[in-house]
């Protein structure tokens, strides 16, 4: 199995406390093989690693053909999000769990003249852990806002993660009117734990709704559904419907019902191509995907978290799991006593870059919490 023979008890042990309680996998110890050197902070880049289909959504002609590229885009980001560490490390893993105030800049820079684009993540809570990031391409008027956290469950040897947080794209129009796409998150099902080889498929279904009343729902099947292929979608992009509101919590029922007829629908994998029902091809990542370039770590500030984590990540990498848990204990000591003489001194943690809205009013009802993007003034 995939699991080395001198962790088994460990991995058995893990799996336990997973089956037997809810909420945040975060703070439980599991054993050196799965974890990922990798921090949650730098996750929000693979929303960026698709910059082309991302500047092209402004030059879309049409509301419609937004809608279409947006769509596209998004559905092109998926195999990054949720297969990299197979991938790159043989299975899903377990990130480092950021601390709070963790910072993750990066860019991508113009390549074929679509503009450069830009990357701030911040954690922005620690318990729970909540990410917050925002991504922009000044010259195409587009910007990505979203904030992330997860709540987890475990149901017949499968972790079930349900994503919180959604993202906001905006996309400033040369006739200076501004148009907002409200992109909700598909759920995660990790399957292949007991095997210690942990891998995602996504499940259920996400939307984005345009202020322009446009309407994508995505449907998310695993092996044996649509295709008899896992890694399944089918999308389908409704136009605009009367007495239809786009809200962050539109719940399913309000959303249009797969018998309304769709404009445009859509059927592949997210990690292969995907067609039109017309025959058009609509979505192909077989190509590469760009990735985030990011400062020298020498050049870093303290809080940056290839910074923060690079003594860690050099034991995990190297396998020498006494450093990586000795420097992991002195993150966290200095965490908590950093919690402790902010309690004392009554000065709460500041945030850098967001700024927290208590209910966010895009929500109906307005129960989330958003994090909005307030720039680099309070770094200077
Ligand atoms: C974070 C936001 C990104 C997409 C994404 C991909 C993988 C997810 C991660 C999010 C959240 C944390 C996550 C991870 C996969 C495994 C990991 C759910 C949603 C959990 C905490 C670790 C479980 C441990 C097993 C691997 C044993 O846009």
């Amino acid at each position: 199995g995939a699991v080395p023979s001198s962790q088994r008890s460990s991995w058995t042990q893990f799996v336990k406390a997973i089956a037997s309680f809810s909420g945040d996998l975060s703070n439980l110890t599991a054993p050196p093989f799965i974890l990922s050197p990798v921090s949650l902070t730098e996750y929000p880049s693979y929303w960026g690693e698709r910059p082309a289909l991302f500047a092209a959504i402004a030059d879309g002609p049409t509301e419609e053909e937004r809608q279409l590229r947006v769509t596209r885009w998004f559905i092109s980001t998926l195999k990054g999000q949720y297969t990299t560490r197979n991938d790159q490390l043989g299975s899903e893993k377990k990130p480092l769990n950021p601390t709070l105030g963790e910072l993750f800049y990066g860019h991508w820079p113009d390549v074929h003249g679509s503009g450069e684009q830009s990357l701030v993540v911040e954690q922005v809570s620690h318990h729970p852990p909540i990410t917050a990031y925002f991504i922009e391409n000044k010259s195409k008027g587009l910007v990505l806002q979203g904030h992330n956290a997860q709540k987890t469950s475990f149901s017949a040897g499968a972790i079930i993660v349900k994503q919180i947080g959604h993202a906001i794209l905006t996309l400033d129009l040369p006739s200076g009117a501004q148009e907002t796409y409200l992109i909700t998150l598909p759920r995660l099902r990790i399957d292949g734990i007991w095997y210690g080889s942990p891998y995602i498929e996504l499940s259920d279904s996400s939307h984005i709704a345009s202020s322009t009343g446009f309407v994508s729902v995505i449907e998310y099947k695993g092996k044996g559904y649509f295709s008899g292929k896992s890694h399944s979608f089918k999308a389908s992009v409704y136009p605009p419907l009367p007495g239809f509101v786009a809200t962050a919590k539109a719940d399913p029922e309000n959303l249009p019902q797969p018998s309304t007829t769709a404009k445009y629908v859509a059927e592949g994998t997210w990690v292969g191509t995907s067609k039109l029902k017309t025959g058009v091809p609509f979505t192909d990542v077989t190509g590469p995907r760009v990735e985030v370039q990011v400062a020298d770590i020498e050049t870093q500030d303290e809080y940056e978290s290839r910074r923060l984590w690079r003594e860690v990540a050099r034991g995990i990498r190297t396998g020498d799991f006494e450093l990586a848990s000795r420097e992991k204990s002195k993150i966290e000591n200095a965490e908590r006593q950093k919690r402790k003489d902010e309690l004392a001194a009554n000065s709460p943690w500041k945030l850098k870059h967001f700024e927290h809205i208590d209910s966010d009013p895009e929500c109906l009802p307005p129960t989330e919490d958003a994090y909005v993007y307030t720039g680099f003034l309070a770094k200077q």
